[in-house]
């Protein structure tokens, strides 16, 4: 994907397993940014609010089933229905904060061990998306979380089913990953989070191009 020129903003994606901490952090990461006089906003996936992401909604509260390869377009179909959004907020110059994207798309499908659906098959339908720039992995034992409040209301949020996810989390990272350590405070892992995020922020409104999925 080519530069969208020296203002952009930065694509941030925070992911890990159910119930490690990720959507308070990345209120509190956006707080931060826009108190610095950084334009930032964040963003969900899935997105619960468009009529995909009702369906979504329905499979994970498992109020309905659904064949896995269905589900999985669904998820992809939730995100491709937000890339010209996406696109025209980070050229525009606004930091996206993800709770979630693509990287929980391949991981919860692949940790299925559904043949058909491998890893390579899945990142394969999201390759006109953008790459984050960053992502902050939140790494946790599933036993861990398994301990918090909450745990269990939706599919998924199973121990075994938890571990294989974070075992595909693992084999994803690359130079872009940081890993975070999701069991310490929610303060010590803002400032640590911060810390990570500014010199992407600085890097992206200096020019650094938007990269593309998987590349
Ligand atoms: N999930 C999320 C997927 O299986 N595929 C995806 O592409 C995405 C974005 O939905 N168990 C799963 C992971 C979580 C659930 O939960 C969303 P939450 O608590 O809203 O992040």
């Amino acid at each position: 994907m080519t530069s969208v020129g020296r203002t952009r903003g930065a694509l941030i994606v925070f992911e890990g397993g159910d119930r490690c901490g990720k959507t308070t952090q990345c209120g509190k990461l956006v707080e931060r940014l826009q108190s610095q006089g950084v334009d930032a906003c964040m963003w969900r996936f899935p997105d619960r609010s468009t009529a995909i992401g009702q369906a979504i909604n329905a499979y994970l509260a498992e109020h309905s089933s659904m064949d896995d390869a269905v589900i999985h377009m669904l998820f992809v179909a939730n995100r491709l229905e937000k890339r010209e959004e996406m696109l025209q907020l980070l050229a525009g110059g606004t930091t996206l904060v993800l709770d979630r994207y693509s990287y929980s798309g391949v991981a919860y499908t692949a940790a299925k061990g559904v043949p058909h659906l491998s890893l390579e098959y899945c990142k394969s339908l999201e390759v006109v998306l953008p790459a984050a720039d960053l992502v902050l992995h939140m790494s946790m034992t599933a036993e861990a979380t398994a301990a918090r409040g909450g745990y269990g209301e939706e599919r998924y949020e199973k121990v075994d089913f938890q571990r294989k996810v974070m075992e595909i989390f693992g084999a994803l990272r690359d130079d872009r990953w940081a890993v975070v350590d999701a069991s310490s405070t929610i303060e010590a892992i803002h400032e640590q989070v911060v810390a990570t995020v500014m010199p992407v922020v600085e890097r992206a409104r200096g020019g650094a191009p938007l990269g593309r999925l998987w590349d």
